[in-house]
């Protein structure tokens, strides 16, 4: 059985190519404030492992409505024979250029079998020039949906209902750049209900892409969890000849070990973006100076995760006092040393920036007077903690971002207005883990471990409630 196909069909600009990126989950479909941004018909297949589940055609909007409704008139016979007035139409007008759009709109609704979404925008009042094209697309003979997209913010909705029912067997509110997932999987049980033989393809669809879901978030989860582990293992070193000036080596390695966990947590990002098919996000510069100004190192940036000193206390999560001046260790060989840094066992430790307590670094004496200069892993115990909660940030504006979006990405780091805040069972829950990631080289079921920890969270997130 072949894949149902629907076609987003309405006036200019009122949101068809957005319903159409949106259900196809496609952000490559060209969306535009300036009518006429869709000239072109063009599939796009919604597809799941290599299986179409149903396929959106986005169309360019009708430009002479009356006229072509006047053609069809006149060469009306009777009422049952009006799709075959339609195929004659298209058939006379095909390679003229009196109705383009019309011909280019309403050649898949005739040749692919086509449902339709007669898309409307439900900010601006209703009109009698809609007639003509609601007429039209009654005489194909196609199942047929209006879908009323409220573009701005006025709101007509009751008064195109009204029209609207007089035309099309189902009218639904769909708000093309908001829609959720569960509004989609609603939208696509309603497609079922057009006609008898889509019911069970949209069905398996609706099961097909729950699961999909569910897919993307284990696998969004388990990159982050890699990342955290990652982060938390941190390490760089330079080796210093005897002559070498710490004080003028420390800040250039401090930089380079900042620079790399910011690499790491970009990496994380894109990997997320990928997995839920984002794949033309753009970052603006507000983007780029909120993180120059509360950077993954600043003071500020757990207070604005939520983290509160108080609650950090409760439960144990904040970090000792800086350690004061500098203790160099003189230790045998540097592989027994990384060794037992590793395990967290040297207490020889300096901190080089009072401000920040992330990275410290610690210098170990090597034979012949070479010097080791170590930087990381870290032992800020909110460190996990603001990546974890930015990752989750992140997640939750990429996961619910439809592809009709083609606004910057904005994380302006209120965590509170987005989400529930995290049950202290929860965040008991993953600072366990982080603790054993801080422990030694994370091992994989750890990782997996954490990643499960992360999905249900996330999973919690996507219901707006806590994960009981
Ligand atoms: N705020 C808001 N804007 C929307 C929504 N849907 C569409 N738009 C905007 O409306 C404009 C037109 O959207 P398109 O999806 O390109 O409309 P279209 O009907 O395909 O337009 P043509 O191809 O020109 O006929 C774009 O600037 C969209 O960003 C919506 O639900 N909310
Ligand atoms: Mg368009």
């Amino acid at each position: 059985m072949s894949a149902p196909v629907f076609a987003a069909v309405g006036h200019p600009n009122k949101g068809k190519s957005s319903i159409v990126a949106t259900l196809a989950q496609d952000d490559s479909v060209a969306i535009g404030r300036i009518p006429g941004t869709t000239l072109q018909r063009r599939s796009y297949p919604m597809k799941v492992d290599g299986e179409i589940l149903y396929t959106l055609v986005d169309t360019p909007g009708f430009q002479r409505a009356r006229r072509a409704l006047s053609w069809m008139q006149q060469h009306e016979t009777s009422a049952d024979k009006h799709p075959e007035v339609v195929r004659g139409f298209l058939k006379a007008n095909r390679h003229g250029d009196q109705f383009v759009d019309e011909c280019e709109l309403l050649a898949p609704l005739m040749e692919e079998d086509a449902g339709i979404l007669y898309v409307v925008d439900g900010s601006v009042p209703y009109g009698a020039e809609y007639e003509a094209e609601m007429e039209i697309l009654r005489w194909t003979g196609q199942p047929r949906m209006a879908l009323i997209n409220p573009i701005g913010p006025a709101d007509h909705i009751e008064d195109w209902r009204a029209a609207l029912g007089q035309y099309f067997s189902v009218v639904r509110v769909f708000n093309a750049l908001s829609a959720d997932f569960f509004k989609r999987i609603e939208l696509l049980r309603a497609f079922g209900q057009l006609k008898g033989e889509w019911r069970l393809p949209l069905q398996k669809a609706v099961d097909i892409l729950e699961h999909d879901r569910q897919q993307r978030r284990r696998q969004a989860a388990s990159a982050i969890a890699n990342c955290l582990a990652e982060m938390l293992a941190l390490q760089l070193t330079k080796k210093l000849p005897p002559s070498a000036d710490l004080e003028l080596e420390k800040p250039p390695l401090v930089k380079a070990y900042r620079r790399q966990q910011e690499k790491l947590e970009q990496r994380s990002r894109q990997t997320i973006e990928d997995i839920y098919a984002h794949k033309n996000i753009e970052r603006d510069e507000a983007e780029l100076e909120f993180f120059a100004d509360h950077e993954l190192f600043s003071e500020a940036s757990w207070q604005l995760f939520g983290l509160s000193r108080l609650q950090l206390t409760g439960l144990g999560l904040v970090s000792g006092a800086a350690v004061g001046g500098m203790i160099d260790v003189a230790l045998g060989g540097a592989s027994l040393l990384l060794g037992s840094l590793i395990g967290g066992g040297v207490g020889a430790v300096t901190t080089l920036l009072a401000a920040d307590k992330l990275v410290e670094v610690e210098i170990l004496h090597m034979p012949l007077g070479h010097k080791l200069l170590l930087a990381g892993p870290t032992r800020n115990l909110n460190f996990p903690h603001i990546v974890f909660n930015r990752a989750r940030l992140h997640h939750a504006l990429i996961s619910r971002r439809t592809h009709a979006e083609r606004t910057r990405l904005k994380l302006d780091g209120s965590l509170d207005a987005l989400l529930r805040p995290l049950q202290d069972r929860e965040r008991k829950t993953l600072e366990k883990m982080f603790g054993r990631l801080r422990q030694a080289e994370a091992s994989s079921s750890d990782r997996e471990e954490l990643a499960g920890i992360i999905a249900a969270i996330f999973a919690a997130d996507e219901r707006g409630e806590p994960d009981e």
